[in-house]
């Protein structure tokens, strides 16, 4: 009999609710759940593409062991077993520093994962931990983080009630939103336009949120601080400061004041390819208009000046009153408790970056982390604390991260490797064990990171939709014999008890906290209290209940628990999200750092690249709806339609360096090249090329049935790993500079192709 079951989608930031219909094991249909109130029904192709992402026969359900260039499947104690030998016979002989860890994005999207990478992490201990996290969101971690007090401080626009949204870099039409969980985003953007509202978007391409935008301006790419600069030089310059009720609670105005002074629209307009009449004009529509909210994302983060370019979108909301205020850019309080709600209010010990530095290149850690742009380099330089041996976690490095080439001759020089996957891809192919993750469908799902970025503060929870097949396991449970075998307790540790000791050090960290409603009380009566749940449920029911909406264990009888989201499959939808100022912020000063010493400095590169001229031809990115990263290339439905990886290039620039549509084009970096298609297009600006990343599927030894026959290019292997956002370490993918040719082909394939 066929049966209804809803759960949200992992896949991207949109946490989008599904109802699924079932019978037995097998997915009949997926489609947008109505009745959560969240999401209203809404649905893109990916979500439906879990169906095939379900049943996809090259997903792994087994662990591989390599055998030289071969792959046989091996049982999970086998797998431990190798692990045991040959991972720590490396730790042993070259010390913790010598296991590199990368995690990837899906880490965040996968419950299991998000909750005990952590544990991995501690038992490990080394201090070459990388993620996607720096050729992501980096900046605005950082600028947050010096700004507010934590690296997830990071004000959301208040999307359903602002009048106005200036989007810079992002393009939620096709990415569903980030850093803005808000599902249904089309429709949410079409509402502003409905109440009178306005949409301006900032983007070196004519993107498809652009199109639905009121206005559009071309941006020369990686100059987006200083068009910001610009506004901020003229909210002073015309007296449109007004901070409102937060003012008392900010520092730094008059540093701001002077900072932007240099930066008036007549000096920035060329550099940035934007009028100085419209950016005086932009400038006061956001300190004129009753609420507005800037939304900047990958375009200004992944670029030369992320930092700058995510730091003054914060510094606009406060200039113009925005910050904190319906309508503007809010903080959100989830249900599970973030850190800024933690402890004591309004203080804290603020942030500090660099307590550590790669060992080659000398560059800082930042949230325990080293920029990935490292990677390759700590793997190939010898001497004391090189890596020898890889942990990754649902990542895919050797394509989304900077410089293919060098990345995989990196990984192909490791003395070991150890893949969390549920491909053999690009990057696991590397690996000498992998050890395979669920379907998405035979996991619990609570979205601990989206939660604290959505637009609106809601909670939900899905329970697994199908049991553990036979020979599989979850990853957490992964995680923690990995964590046995590193301690010493080799290949079959007690999973459970490793499990108890988490949550019981969770508890006591919790326990010890003045502000906490469990202060004082005893780590065996909240063990009880939680039975008899485990893993992933037990310590999401463990943040519910301390959280802010939580029942405190009794001592808020009737709120919630885990047990309220079960029985609740559409989610329990909270409200609007509310000013938290001065409360959330956690800086020492229990202010809000209007220019914290890091960015001024930083300033500085800013003002010295002002005069330097642009490279002739500059590459960004794209995404498009029907892809994930790297890794939803597998699935026919998304698959169909005309070729996607291609490039985007203006007529102006096709025509003066020979390039014609439909026919490949030859694209070099300073690092490496590709061949692509051209796609001769009006929506992009001259002087820019676009390619999407995440492809390039045809690499020798991969397990991708339908990706490898579609492989597209990998706009990554032109990524420059030696050009950095200073501040945060953050990888440029906007702005390469590049070269681009026409491929001369022989004559008899140019007819071929004329006479399609
Ligand atoms: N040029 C360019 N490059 C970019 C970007 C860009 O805009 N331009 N964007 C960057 C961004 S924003 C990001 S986040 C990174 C992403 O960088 P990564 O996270 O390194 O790469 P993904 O392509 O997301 O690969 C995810 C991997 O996780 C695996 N996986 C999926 N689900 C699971 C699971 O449940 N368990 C396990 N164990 N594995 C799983 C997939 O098979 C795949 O191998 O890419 C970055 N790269
Ligand atoms: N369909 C789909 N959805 C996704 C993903 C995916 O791969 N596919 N990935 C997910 C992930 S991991 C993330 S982080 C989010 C990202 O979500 P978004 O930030 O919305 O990502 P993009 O769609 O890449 O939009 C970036 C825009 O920045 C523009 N841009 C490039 N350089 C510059 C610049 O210098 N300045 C300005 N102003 N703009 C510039 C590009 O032309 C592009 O339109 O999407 C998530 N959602
Ligand atoms: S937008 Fe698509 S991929 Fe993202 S959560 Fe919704 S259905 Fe899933
Ligand atoms: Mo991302």
């Amino acid at each position: 009999m066929p049966q209804t079951r809803y759960r949200i989608c992992p896949l991207c930031e949109a946490t989008c609710g599904l109802e699924l219909v079932v019978e037995g094991r097998k997915v009949l249909s997926i489609r947008g759940d109505e009745k959560d109130g969240f999401s209203e029904g809404y649905i893109c192709p990916k979500g439906v593409a879990l169906k095939e992402l379900d049943a996809d026969p090259d997903r792994l359900r087994t662990p591989l062991v390599r055998e030289g260039e071969t792959w046989r499947e091996a049982s999970w104690d086998e797998a431990f077993h190798i692990i045991d030998l040959r991972l720590n016979a490396i730790i042993k002989e070259h010390g913790r520093n010598s296991v590199g860890v990368y995690i990837g994005n899906p880490s965040v999207h996968n419950t299991g994962l998000a909750l005990y990478t952590q544990a991995l992490r501690k038992a490990l201990g080394t201090a070459n931990v990388f993620s996607a996290g720096t050729v992501d969101q980096m900046p605005k971690q950082v600028s947050s983080a010096l700004m507010f007090g934590t690296g997830l401080s990071i004000p959301i626009p208040d999307l359903d009630r602002t009048q106005y949204l200036m989007v810079i870099g992002a393009n939620p039409l096709e990415s569903n939103g980030s850093l803005m969980t808000a599902p249904n985003v089309g429709e949410r953007l079409k509402r502003i336009q409905k109440r009178g509202g306005k949409i301006v978007v900032i983007d070196p391409r004519f993107s498809k949120t652009a199109e639905m935008a009121d206005e559009h301006h071309y941006i020369r790419p990686g100059t987006d601080a200083y068009f910001l600069f610009a506004i901020v030089n003229v909210l002073f310059a015309e007296g449109l400061v007004d901070l409102g009720p937060i003012a008392e609670h900010v520092r730094g105005l008059d540093d701001i004041r002077e900072l932007a002074a240099p930066f008036t629209p007549d000096a920035v307009a060329e550099k940035c390819g934007i009028a100085a009449a419209d950016i005086r004009r932009l400038a006061r529509e956001l300190a004129n208009t009753e609420s507005a909210a800037i939304h900047a994302r990958i375009g200004a983060s992944t670029q030369e000046f992320g930092t700058l370019a995510n730091w003054l979108p914060d510094v606009i909301h406060v200039l113009t009153g925005n910050l904190d205020r319906p309508g503007g850019a809010m903080f959100t309080n989830p249900a599970h408790g973030a850190g800024n709600a933690k402890g004591k209010s309004g203080i804290g010990k603020g942030f500090r970056m660099g307590r550590t530095k790669t060992r080659v290149r000398g560059l800082a850690e930042v949230f325990a982390e080293f920029p990935v742009a490292a990677l390759a380099e700590e793997i190939e330089t010898p001497g004391d604390g090189q890596i020898r041996a890889m942990v990754c976690i649902a990542g895919n490095p050797v394509r989304s991260t900077l410089n293919s080439g060098r990345m995989e001759r990196a990984f192909a020089s490791l003395d070991f490797m150890i893949s969390l996957d549920i491909y053999l891809n690009e990057t696991s192919r590397f690996a000498d064990v992998i050890l395979p993750g669920l379907s998405p469908l035979e996991n619990c799902h609570y979205d601990m990171a989206f939660a604290q970025l959505a637009i609106q503060e809601h909670a939900r929870f899905s329970r697994a939709m199908f049991d553990v097949p036979e020979g599989q396991q979850p990853e957490w449970k992964t995680m923690l014999r990995l964590v046995g075998l590193i301690t010493g307790m080799g290949p079959n540790a007690d999973v459970d008890m490793l499990d108890d000791y988490v949550i019981q050090q969770m508890i006591e960290r919790e326990a010890a906290l003045e502000t906490s409603p469990i202060h004082g009380r005893s780590t065996a009566d909240i063990m009880t209290a939680l039975e008899p749940r485990r893993g992933p449920e037990r310590m999401i029911d463990f943040m519910l209940r301390t959280g802010p909406l939580g029942d405190g264990f009794g001592s808020r009888p009737g709120e919630l628990t885990l047990a309220t989201l079960e029985a609740n499959p559409h989610g329990v939808r909270i409200g609007p999200l509310e000013p938290r100022i001065p409360d959330v912020l956690r800086t020492p000063s229990g202010k809000i750092e209007l220019a914290p010493e890091l960015l001024v400095a930083d300033t500085t590169r800013l003002r010295e690249k002002l005069d330097v001229s642009d490279p002739e031809m500059v590459l960004v990115g794209r995404r498009h709806l029907r892809s994930n990263n790297s890794w939803m290339h597998n699935s026919p439905l998304l698959m169909g339609g005309k070729p996607r990886c291609t490039m985007h290039i203006h007529p102006e620039d096709a025509a003066r360096l020979g390039v014609e549509d439909g026919e490949l084009a030859s694209v070099a970096s300073r690092v490496g090249k590709i061949e692509v298609a051209a796609e001769v297009t009006e929506d992009i600006m001259p002087g820019v090329i676009s390619v999407p990343h995440g492809w390039g599927h045809d690499a020798p030894g991969t397990r991708l049935g339908v990706a490898n026959a579609h492989p597209g290019a990998n706009s990554n292997a032109l990524a420059d790993e030696e050009v950095l956002d200073v501040p945060s370490g953050n990888a440029v993918l906007c702005g390469i500079p590049v070269t681009v040719s026409p491929v001369a082909r022989p004559r008899k394939a140019r007819e071929m192709a004329v006479a399609k």
